[in-house]
């Protein structure tokens, strides 16, 4: 039966889940051996570190309300579900990026997986301007092969029609709908704005018919392009890291989606922590501005691949293809070119809503010096304004890149 947990609690239930137990403490050692710490910084769930004098684990858990608004906005424990069966999916995918699950618990509604005390939040990483050359190496792969093995590319159409009904996660998609693709664009109560930014930016992308008619298109594509089984929150704060090793953590708002959504959340987080450079750290900069075009670059020709050698294997929805390969590519290079539009789209507005809804980047939002803060916003909601209208004229991510460069 389903029970809220806390730091005292959560020892009982440990001591009585012989599953959990056996993971932290051997059969000798009692339960007061066990320290339970409170670590999550999200804003939806409760992420608890049980350590033993030997070993640690993280426990993960679901309460029936939106953590960071408070009991008075409830949110069915159910994502957890979700959050369980996108990281089992995500796992067998691509396993070397993404934590070992040992016990999971629909009842509970949590997840009990490997403690990552060897890496670090890839937002805060990058706040404090630190590099990691592996990292869009790891990323692109990890974008690559979830979207392509889980889309009907590869799926049977059976299976992956009764993975889209599995994975309808309405309540966080409707998150998705009001926070990125609604509020923002209108005056709404859960908006938040830095007071030093002159409220006529805000105006100027909300009365911009094309900016919105941009919006519009994005927001109907998230709702009903079953494309691929997506993480759904791409970015860099759910992503741990460090030199060596690349893992992606938090796929609660996991659903079947349009694949330029995960590409695109992921490029904005880059763009955004981009913006909110010192004009001191060009080479900081510089890096940053490689991963965008690394990511995108690696993403297309991994995609492509995969795309390739299943068709070696396997036909692509079962088509022949008199050419051979050749259409193939043909057909893919085409099909990159739409997830290309789709995915600056959908990076457009990851960066008009972290800049006047909700939920901010801390890239951003702590930058203490408000007027300063206030010039980087009017950068990124300009740049998006830019971006999402022009989104089906840019050929390809050096135009982005340039455009970005021109803004700052
Ligand atoms: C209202 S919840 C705000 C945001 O937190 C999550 O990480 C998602 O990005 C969501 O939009
Ligand atoms: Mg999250």
């Amino acid at each position: 039966m389903y029970k809220v947990l806390d730091e005292d609690s959560i020892k009982d239930y440990v001591d009585k889940t012989r599953e959990i137990r056996s993971l932290v403490l051997q059969d000798s050692q009692s339960i007061n051996e066990l320290d339970v710490n409170e670590i999550g910084d999200g804003n939806l769930n409760f992420v608890y570190i049980l350590k033993s004098k030997e070993k640690s684990i993280i426990l993960k858990q679901a309460v029936p309300y939106l953590r960071c608004v408070g009991v008075e906005y409830p949110l069915s424990r159910i994502r957890m579900t979700f959050e369980i069966e996108a990281l089992k999916t995500q796992k067998e995918l691509c396993p070397s990026l993404v934590p070992d699950i040992f016990y999971s618990s629909h009842d509970m509604s949590l997840v009990v997986m490997q403690n990552l005390d060897k890496h670090k939040i890839l937002r805060t990483e990058m706040i404090n301007r630190v590099i990691f050359p592996l990292l869009s190496e790891h990323i692109s792969t990890f974008l690559a092969d979830t979207l392509f093995y889980t889309s009907d590319f590869y799926m049977d159409s059976d299976k992956k029609k009764e993975d889209v009904k599995k994975f309808i996660n309405v309540e966080l998609c409707k998150i998705t709908e009001d926070f990125i693709f609604t509020h923002p664009y209108e005056e709404n109560d859960t908006n938040e704005y830095n007071p030093k930014l002159d409220f006529k930016h805000v105006k100027k992308f909300r009365e911009d018919t094309e900016v919105k008619a941009g919006v519009l298109e994005m927001k109907y594509k998230f709702m009903t392009n079953t494309q691929a089984l997506l993480h759904g929150d791409l970015h860099s704060g759910s992503i741990m890291l460090n030199q060596k090793e690349t893992y992606v953590i938090d796929p609660e708002f996991a659903f079947y989606g349009p694949i330029g959504f995960d590409v695109g959340i992921y490029l904005a987080n880059l763009i955004m922590n981009y913006f909110s450079l010192a004009s001191d750290e060009k080479e900081y900069g510089n890096y940053v501005l490689g991963m965008i075009k690394e990511t995108w670059e690696k993403f297309g020709q991994k995609f492509k691949n995969n795309m390739i050698e299943n068709e070696k294997q396997k036909k692509s929805l079962q088509f022949d293809y008199p050419n051979g390969l050749h259409d193939l590519e043909y057909f893919t290079d085409k099909f990159i070119k739409e997830i290309f539009e789709d995915t600056i789209g959908f990076a457009s507005c990851e960066m008009l809503r972290r800049t006047v809804g909700l939920a901010k980047v801390a890239d951003i939002a702590e930058i203490e010096d408000l007027e300063r803060r206030a010039r980087v916003e009017r950068r990124v909601l300009e740049s998006a304004s830019l971006l999402i209208k022009s989104k089906s004229k840019i050929q390809n991510i050096d135009e982005i890149i340039n455009m970005i460069k021109k803004q700052s």
